[in-house]
């Protein structure tokens, strides 16, 4: 994961170590340095705004410190490095535990929204595996009524793991099954409500209403959209509209594994301004690890 990135990470330091050698850093050079990387870092796809926001806070930071002799200053430079990425990612640190709040809620009532094909469905999956690893019992419930294939998905997924399953019939009102999901939770006591939607273009108003509808009526705890890493800025595009139509209380990014670069990944991390819950890192039921500034900043040096 982010291999393209950490390169870029390492040579970055490499050049600022090599100027310091021979003279004390100008603003000219810092400017010239970072302006680089700032291009480097669009060519392996992390988006314009992105790429400035962190290059800009690495500037600063450079101007501001005097790097002192006779210190590792590899060391130093790629502390430096790690702190302006950190400033970053810590804007999209989760105060939101999907575990904990299963726990104290009795249904817990989570909602998943996202365009075609960004991991719905599997993360769905993968959300109701790590609340049974945690003893907690929760209902999948599948909302899409719109695509017969999506409903045998889910279903599929629900016998695998021995959950209980509520579907609705092919073009029912989604709001419907939802309602019924929550009906079938609050009866048996159960621990969490996960609602699979339909997906649907941020564009079309038409399903945007829809599921406005669903919200409406099954009041849910939190909205969370779903984003795949690999759309880069399409998926922070993807998340102002959700936000704006519908709200959303976090952001789950799926497929973190399939970005070689690294960079789409990293932009919608850095530039998603939304808590992040969990990042998916592979098709199994076991690939879903919690966002956590730290995780990324070591898989990133
Ligand atoms: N590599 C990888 N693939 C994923 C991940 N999450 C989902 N997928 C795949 O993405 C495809 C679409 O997933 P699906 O859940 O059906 O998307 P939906 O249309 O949003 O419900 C499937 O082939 C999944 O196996 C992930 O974290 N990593
Ligand atoms: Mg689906």
């Amino acid at each position: 994961m982010f291999k393209k990135i950490k390169e870029l990470f390492k040579n970055f330091t490499s050049q600022l170590v090599e100027t310091i050698k021979y003279k004390s850093l100008s603003d000219k050079d810092i400017n010239e340095i970072t302006e680089e990387f700032m291009l480097k870092l669009i060519e392996a796809d992390v988006a314009y705004d992105v790429a400035e926001l962190l290059t800009n806070n690495l500037r600063r930071r450079l101007q501001e410190i005097k790097i002192p002799r006779g210190i590792n200053e590899e060391e130093f430079i790629n502390k430096l490095l790690r702190e302006s990425v950190y400033d970053i990612l810590s804007r999209g640190r989760a105060s939101i535990d999907l575990v904990n709040l299963a726990k104290e809620r009795k249904p817990l009532k989570v909602i998943f929204m996202g365009v075609n094909g960004v991991g719905k469905t599997t993360t769905i999956a993968k959300v109701a595996y790590l609340l049974l690893k945690n003893s907690l019992k929760p209902v999948i419930v599948a909302a899409d009524t719109f695509r017969a294939a999506a409903q045998e998905q889910l279903k599929k997924h629900s016998e695998v793991l021995g959950v209980p399953f509520i579907g609705g019939k092919y073009g029912a009102d989604p709001a419907a099954v939802a309602y019924d999901g929550i009906l079938y939770a609050s009866k048996r006591g159960l621990d969490a409500v996960l609602i699979d939607t339909a997906g649907r273009m941020h564009v079309d108003i038409d399903l945007m209403n829809e599921l406005k509808k669903v919200v409406r009526v099954s009041k849910p705890d939190l909205k969370v959209l779903i984003l795949d890493a690999l759309a880069g800025n399409d998926a922070i595009e993807q998340a102002k509209a959700f936000n704006e139509s519908v709200g959303i209380d976090g952001v789950i990014l799926t497929k973190v594994d399939a970005d070689v670069k690294g960079g789409a990944a990293l932009t919608v991390i850095l530039g998603v301004n939304k808590p992040i819950l969990y990042l998916g890192v592979g098709q199994k039921y076991e690939d879903l690890i919690p966002y956590d500034p730290e995780v990324i900043l070591r898989l990133l040096f």
